[in-house]
């Protein structure tokens, strides 16, 4: 494969790379986007010379994931087909495959859950020589020592395989990964290791349960922490990993400090996030899909407000967040106070204009709102009902027209039938209420202890027709079988006009970036890794739609103030302003390609292969 000229050149140009993730081929968080969005730029350095290493969990194979049969597997010459061959005749199920994703990278799956009957002897060892603790009733750490255990043992048999002078990188993410670490260090395993944390498990934890997590960070005694929380097993393999590792590494500033801290060593370098931008690149076409998706929004905001009131669409913002349910971490906090701020600003100014805000995130829910369901429906009634009538009208009027002497357009009303005039009002009333449009769309399991509506309920921000920021909570993420919105999570992004994401706790943060990759403006924070990124490497980044709120040393209430003037701001900018800002914004996305971002990566193998 040819490098083109713009790509770093390849590092070590005879070496190979496994790079180890709990997320090749199993999607559970943000490291699956780091590892998927990256193969095509990876490849691109290190083509066949590249290897994922991952957990094989049949259900989500299945979806993802081609294996080589014996056949295939038989007459590949690779160092990488070698080792698993040679692992095979020892017995190991172990498979060699394509993931399906673009770059189709070459991956090799273990199943865990042969290693299972060697859980004592692990344990033992990891408690012998590593004081790792292993309790037995916790599931996923079973899988992730047997995983560990078996890439301890491909990694060395991939080194005994591979040609003499042939050096190897393995590059371990997460502590899910680890265990082999420490392990491989104490063999002597003559392959390079490099791990990065996304994030510090006892950082996530105590930034989940301590408002002043920041203030705290530099006094936390990490032992007695882990176990308050239970988590001494997970911290002991994260620390042992980052401790073992040729090199160590993380994806921003703010996890540098959190590694420094809580777990004692200074990463070697920061690994910033990217995407792969060419994904997105929807060429000029964007600001169609802009009009388009947002014709799909309007269509779920009829149905949910119409109902009780109605309001111009034209003039309507759509703003959204998206992400976990970490109400403190995510910023939804933030996010709902400054929302109330510029609800007043909005009235008290007489400016035309209703914004609406959708909280796009996870709860566990019963069932979606039965009458939501029902508003839906009868909308698409009211929309057959009319287009039924635009037929019959356009056919009569086509008639009249050919045979009108006097040129006047007739009485359009006299053209319908009493049947579907009948049944025009009849939908009507049957929809039109007096109650006001609900904040949330599902019934949630716990409806009386959620923080997003008891928020709302407190500040009165229930959709009141008086209301010019009006609130949709959606409790499950955006999916097109979800019969509310049906359109696909990207889609929804391109309908909206700005993504609001002010972190408190966010090592990295994809979902601005993926605004920005769609041509959305975002709004992130300087608490956030992507935030910060932006901050330190991106100028006049304002002009480029990325707007990042201060909350480093700022109290709740100024922060706030600063959010509601971003959004304010916003609300302000004419129509054409706003579509001069996508494009300014799709066309600097470029920035955050992985093309560009590769050479973090490569330095750090670089690191790696002079450490060892
Ligand atoms: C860090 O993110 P993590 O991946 O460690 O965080 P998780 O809690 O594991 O991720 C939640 C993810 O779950 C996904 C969703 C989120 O990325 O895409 N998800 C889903 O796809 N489908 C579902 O039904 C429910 C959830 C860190 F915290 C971030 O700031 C970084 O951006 C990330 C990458 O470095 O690592
Ligand atoms: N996301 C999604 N569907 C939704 C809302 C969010 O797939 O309806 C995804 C989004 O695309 C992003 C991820 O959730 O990739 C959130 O990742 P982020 O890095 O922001 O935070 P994390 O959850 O990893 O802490
Ligand atoms: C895109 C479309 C335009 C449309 C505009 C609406 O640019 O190409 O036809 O007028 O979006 O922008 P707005 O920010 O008001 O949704």
């Amino acid at each position: 494969m040819q490098v083109p000229s713009s790509a770093p050149a390849p590092v070590a140009p005879d070496a190979l790379l496994v790079e180890v993730a709990w997320e090749v081929c199993n999607q559970v968080g943000g490291i699956y986007t780091v590892i998927r969005s990256k193969v095509p730029a990876t490849m691109q350095g290190w083509d066949d010379r590249y290897c994922l290493l991952g957990p094989y969990f049949a259900n989500q194979a299945q979806g993802e994931f081609e294996a080589y049969d014996d056949y295939q597997l038989s007459t590949l010459s690779d160092p990488f087909a070698r080792a698993v061959r040679r692992m095979r005749q020892l017995g190991y199920d172990i498979c060699l495959g394509v993931w399906l994703v673009t770059g189709r990278p070459r991956t090799v799956l273990l199943n865990p859950y042969q290693a299972y009957p060697m859980l004592g002897q692990i344990k033992y060892d990891l408690w012998d020589h590593h004081r790792i603790p292993s309790p037995d009733n916790d599931d996923l750490l079973h899988q992730v020592e047997a995983f560990g255990y078996l890439s301890k043992i491909f990694l060395q048999v991939l080194a005994s395989e591979k040609e003499e002078e042939q050096q190897v990188v393995a590059h371990f993410h997460e502590w899910m990964t680890g265990v082999a670490i420490p392990a491989l260090r104490r063999d002597q395993t003559p392959v390079h290791l490099v791990f990065t944390t996304h994030a510090t498990l006892l950082g996530r934890y105590l930034a989940m349960n301590d408002p002043n997590f920041y203030d705290h960070l530099m006094q936390v005694d990490w032992l007695p922490e882990a176990r308050h929380f239970n988590i001494e097993p997970a911290v002991t393999i994260e620390r042992a990993a980052a401790h073992g590792a040729h090199v160590f590494t993380t994806v921003s500033e703010l996890t540098v400090r959190e590694c420094i801290y809580l777990l004692d060593r200074i990463p070697d370098a920061v690994l910033p996030n990217g995407l792969n931008i060419e994904r997105f690149v929807a060429g000029h076409e964007f600001q169609n899909l802009h009009q388009q998706y947002k014709s799909k929004i309007h269509e779920f905001v009829m149905a949910h407000f119409f109902q009780s009131y109605s309001f111009d669409l034209d003039k309507t913002l759509y703003l959204f967040t998206s992400g976990r349910y970490e109400y403190h971490n995510k910023g939804f906090d933030l996010t709902l106070e400054a929302l109330a701020r510029l609800n007043y600003r909005l009235q008290q100014s007489g400016l035309e204009g209703n914004v609406v805000m959708f909280f796009i995130t996870k709860r566990p829910f019963t069932s979606i709102n039965p009458l939501i369901l029902q508003n839906r429906a009868i909308l698409d009634e009211v929309q057959e009902t009319c287009e039924a009538i635009e037929r019959q009208v356009g056919e009569k009027l086509f008639y009249a027209a050919a045979a009108s002497t006097d040129h006047r357009l007739p009485d359009l009303s006299s053209m319908v039938d009493d049947y579907w005039k009948l049944r025009y009002r009849r939908t009507l009333q049957s929809w039109k209420t007096s109650s006001l449009p609900s904040v949330i769309t599902h019934n949630l399991i716990d409806d009386q202890k959620d923080d997003i509506l008891n928020f709302v309920r407190k500040a009165g921000l229930i959709n009141h027709q008086h209301d010019r920021v009006k609130i949709v909570y959606h409790p499950d993420f955006v999916s097109p079988t979800s019969p509310l919105f049906g359109m696909e999570y990207g889609q929804f992004v391109r309908g909206c006009h700005l993504g609001v994401f002010p972190s408190y706790y966010e090592p990295w943060g994809y979902t601005p970036l993926e605004c920005v990759a769609r041509g959305v403006p975002a709004i992130t924070s300087d608490l956030s890794g992507f935030g910060d990124y932006v901050m330190q490497n991106v100028d006049a980044h304002e002009d480029k739609g990325i707007y990042v709120v201060q909350r480093q040393e700022k109290s709740f209430d100024e922060s706030a103030e600063e959010l509601t003037e971003m959004m304010w701001n916003f609300v302000l900018l004419t129509r054409r302003e706003r579509i001069m800002q996508r494009n300014n914004v799709e066309s600097n996305a470029e920035i955050f390609d992985w093309k560009n971002l590769r050479i973090y990566y490569d330095r750090a193998y670089t690191l790696a292969l002079e450490r060892h």
